[in-house]
């Protein structure tokens, strides 16, 4: 018999569900309508869990998986799964380390871009028809310049790393913020967080949020001031959404890219019509190439721990 695996966010890469298809009998709690029921039936028979790095996992449902080898997340954050209670039940949790770095990273540039450069306004002036009404130049306004901007990067692990990489390419000076400095790189280390916001154009967060939870609040942005902009690839908790909307609304700081929130899907709706911000659905590692990568991943973890294994890369065992 096939070993049973519950799946609680879709997968969109085909050639990874057949391989999950064909190796396992999946248990896809997503698509069922009483969720309760489906676990009360099938919960005894479940050895491995998959499951997004936002969505995670709680530990009344691990109590409801008697059989549970591992829980592997199709994510780098693993903020919302209870690590220290995985490894105390001698769960493995595994994470997809290093296959999304270069397509969030890609984002938090291409949201840099699109909000500094005002691009969706633009785009939005050519698309109805504005431009051959209103042909004159003065009919939007300027823009800001993205390169050579001072960068304050909120987390300088992976994903922190490549877009620090990639801001140098636009001649930005880059500082950065984290609980500790880094011997093995030159950029400036600020130790803490309001200083990098004063001392920034662009604060990019790139942080876990295990921890951080509310870092990003009203003094921050107080510090980031008029002329700064916010760029979130992280996590929506890590911010204090209510000051950031009223930061917007008052014009404390010019603008935000953001691509997580607090309580997804739901986004604040007064960012809605902001010109200088721009928002996305979670989509930074949402590329093929990632969430084929991710996916891989995922089935190795799976394979690795069901076979008795340590799964590569498990954070708790
Ligand atoms: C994914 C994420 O969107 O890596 C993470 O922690 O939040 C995202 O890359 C998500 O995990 C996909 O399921």
């Amino acid at each position: 018999m096939k070993p049973s695996i519950l799946q609680l966010n879709p997968i969109l890469v085909p050639a990874i569900n057949q391989k999950l298809d064909t190796l396992y009998t999946m248990h896809r709690l997503y698509e069922q309508e009483d969720k309760d029921a489906y676990i009360r039936e099938h919960g005894a028979s479940i050895r491995g869990v998959i499951t997004g790095g936002h969505t995670g996992i709680s530990n009344d449902m691990i109590g409801r998986l008697p059989a549970l080898q591992v829980i592997a997340v199709n994510g780098v954050g693993t903020d919302a799964v209870d690590l220290a209670f995985a490894r105390s039940r001698g769960l493995p949790v595994t994470g997809t380390f290093g296959a999304l770095t270069e397509d969030v990273a890609d984002l938090a540039i291409g949201l840099i871009l699109t909000t500094l450069r005002e691009i969706c306004p633009g785009n939005a002036f050519v698309k109805t028809g504005k431009w051959i009404d209103n042909p004159s130049p003065s009919a939007i306004p300027l823009s800001r310049r993205f390169s050579g901007k001072r960068v304050g990067i909120v987390g300088l692990g992976k994903v922190g790393r490549a877009i620090a990489q990639r801001a140098a390419a636009f001649g930005c000076p880059i500082a950065y913020t984290d609980v500790r400095e880094m011997s093995d790189i030159d950029y400036r280390f600020v130790p803490d967080l309001l200083s990098l916001a004063r001392e920034s154009d662009i604060l990019i967060l790139a942080a876990a949020a295990d921890k951080a939870q509310g870092i990003v609040d009203a003094a921050v942005l107080d510090a980031l001031g008029k002329d700064g902009y916010l760029i979130n690839i992280a996590r929506g908790k890590l911010v204090v959404e209510r000051d950031l909307v009223e930061a917007l609304l008052r014009g404390v700081i010019a603008g935000a890219g953001l691509d997580v929130f607090v309580d997804e899907p739901n986004v604040p709706v007064e960012l809605f019509g902001m010109d200088r911000v721009v928002l996305q659905a979670h989509r930074a590692s949402a590329t093929v190439e990632s969430r084929t990568a991710m996916g891989e991943m995922v089935l190795a973890s799976i394979a690795q721990a069901l076979a008795g294994q340590r799964p590569e890369g498990s954070l708790t065992t």
